[in-house]
């Protein structure tokens, strides 16, 4: 499936995630995580946790497989907009805008924002116990690998190493592939899981994804430039990083070379992430 066809689906499953605020009058939680979630991203998390059931399938999915991948596709957005709007507090990289418009702590306050962070990664792991309920071990052995993609292993050891300030080089490639490439691999290989993966498709996968977890984020440097204190260009020019974009997704690409037909989908959003503008 194209990720326009993917994104028609998944945004009203968003939607309904949080649709049970809606209607709680003492708090403006349903205000927040809606500004928070709409309109958002690009949903390149839950469209890779699709991709990762597609490419395990080898083929298109039944209606129960996809209503699962959505499922987890929810959770995996959840974490990310946790992980982005606490970034954004003054306390971490301090960010007035985000996605062309005020920051949440900025849009409300940063106890709102603190909390409304809080609640989207309690809400993710809420959901996912739920979908592991009546003995779905697929899901939950999928929600087990994201969790540690995510977490202090993952993710917010990359956070931690970015904050406590990067020396060289070496250290920030270190801190993107922890801060940046194990949530896209969580997302990613997650979704494989569910769709029971072997272990030969698990490692090229694995593979595929931290490169293009690292050149996501080395792009994603070079579109931030104004901003250079923790991006790979306080140690090298543009045009060696551009390089490196290509040189890894090309690396993304190789990975998955033993399966041509089935990882179709995944070469060529290595190829649009390689060149987005946003
Ligand atoms: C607070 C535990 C914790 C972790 C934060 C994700 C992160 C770690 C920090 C955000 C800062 C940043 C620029 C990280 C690199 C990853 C990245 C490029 C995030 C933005 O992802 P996109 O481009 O965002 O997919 P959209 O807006 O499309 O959802």
């Amino acid at each position: 499936m194209e990720r326009n066809n993917f994104l028609e689906i998944f945004e009203p499953k968003l939607a309904k995630a949080i649709e049970e605020y809606k209607n709680d009058k003492q708090t403006r939680l349903y205000e927040m995580l809606n500004y928070t979630l709409f309109p958002a991203g690009k949903r390149i998390r839950p469209y890779l946790v699709y991709l990762g059931a597609e490419f395990a399938k080898g083929g298109e999915l039944t209606e129960e497989e996809l209503e699962s991948v959505l499922n987890l596709g929810v959770c995996v957005e959840l974490i990310h907009n946790y992980s982005l709007v606490h970034d954004d507090l003054p306390a971490m990289d301090n960010d007035e805008y985000r996605r062309g418009r005020l920051t949440v702590h900025k849009a409300f306050s940063e106890w709102e924002a603190i909390l409304v962070g809080d609640e989207l990664l309690n809400l993710a792991y809420e959901k996912l116990l739920s979908f592991c309920a009546h003995g779905n071990m697929e899901m939950a052995k999928a929600g087990s690998y994201l969790a540690m993609q995510a977490g202090g292993k993952g993710m917010i050891k990359g956070q931690l190493l970015d904050l406590s300030g990067i020396k060289d080089i070496n250290n920030l490639i270190q801190t993107d592939l922890y801060k940046t490439a194990y949530l896209l691999r969580g997302a990613l290989i997650s979704g494989a899981i569910l769709l029971k993966a072997d272990k030969e498709m698990i490692e090229a996968l694995d593979e595929y994804a931290l490169n293009l977890g690292l050149a996501f984020q080395i792009a994603d440097d070079i579109l931030d430039k104004d901003n250079i204190e923790n991006s790979i260009l306080r140690f090298i020019h543009e045009e060696k990083a551009q390089e490196m974009v290509i040189e890894l997704t090309n690396k993304a690409i190789n990975a998955l070379e033993s399966y041509k037909v089935r990882s179709m989908s995944l070469q060529k959003l290595a190829m649009m992430l390689a060149t987005r503008k946003n």
